[in-house]
């Protein structure tokens, strides 16, 4: 499957994100949480997702940016997820290459940050596309995450780093299309309001795996 459902608009309830996973649990691939899920309630924030729907990906959306040493601290202390999300920028040496030799050991994913979604990343970001996805290419992340809103980027990362599994947010609430992310090489979109703030949420992941099916059609 390809969807990741960002679950931001639940913020720090753990009966609202076990109800919302267990809903949509039939159409996702994984569920991200991030800050405004994890600050007020810690790791039992990733496991009311866990306990929910078991079997899909939980990914802790907490774009770690620091040395290696506090970025292991930061991530012993929230265990309960299979991915972690990490920006490219601090580089590999006593930064990436350590929290992915951490996460490696235990089995988790590591997914690294090349290019965001909102408009502001063209400041400092894509100018320095280039350097990112070459810390990618070293550290050798399962995934790295790369715009559905300028879905031409996703093209540079797929045609840089081969088979690295590409998360693209940016869908539905940010303007890009569904399905556009993957026609351009993403692996997964990841879409949060535009099911989550949706009256029926199962029928707006359902209507978000049609158009992804029609991306994938030959
Ligand atoms: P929404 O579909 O509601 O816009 O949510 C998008 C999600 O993806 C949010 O959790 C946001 O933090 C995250 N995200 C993003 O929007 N752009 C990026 O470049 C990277 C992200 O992780």
């Amino acid at each position: 499957m390809t969807l990741i459902v960002a679950m931001d608009l639940l913020g720090p309830d753990p009966g609202a994100l076990g109800r919302a996973a267990r809903e949509l649990c039939p159409y996702a691939s994984g569920f991200k949480l991030g800050w405004p899920n994890i600050a007020g309630l810690g790791d039992s924030a990733l496991r009311a997702v866990r306990e929910s729907c078991p079997h899909r990906m939980v990914v802790a959306d907490l774009k770690l940016a620091d040395i290696g040493y506090t970025m292991r601290l930061i991530v012993e202390g929230l265990p309960s997820a299979d991915a972690y999300i990490a920006h490219a920028f601090p580089g590999r040496q006593g930064a990436l290459d350590e929290l992915h030799s951490y996460l490696s050991a235990l089995g988790k994913k590591l997914v690294l940050v090349a290019s965001m979604s909102h408009p502001g990343s063209r400041e400092v970001m894509d100018p320095c596309l280039g350097r990112l996805i070459d810390v990618a290419r070293r550290v050798s992340p399962w995934g790295v995450v790369a715009p559905a809103t300028r879905p031409w980027v996703i093209g540079i990362v797929r045609r840089e780093l081969g088979p690295v599994k590409i998360l693209s947010p940016g869908v539905g609430a940010q303007g890009a299309e569904p399905g556009a992310a993957l026609r351009h090489g993403a692996d997964y979109e990841i879409v949060g309001r535009l099911i989550l703030g949706s009256r029926d949420p199962a029928e707006a992941a359902r209507r978000v795996l049609e158009a992804h099916a029609r991306a994938r059609a030959p």
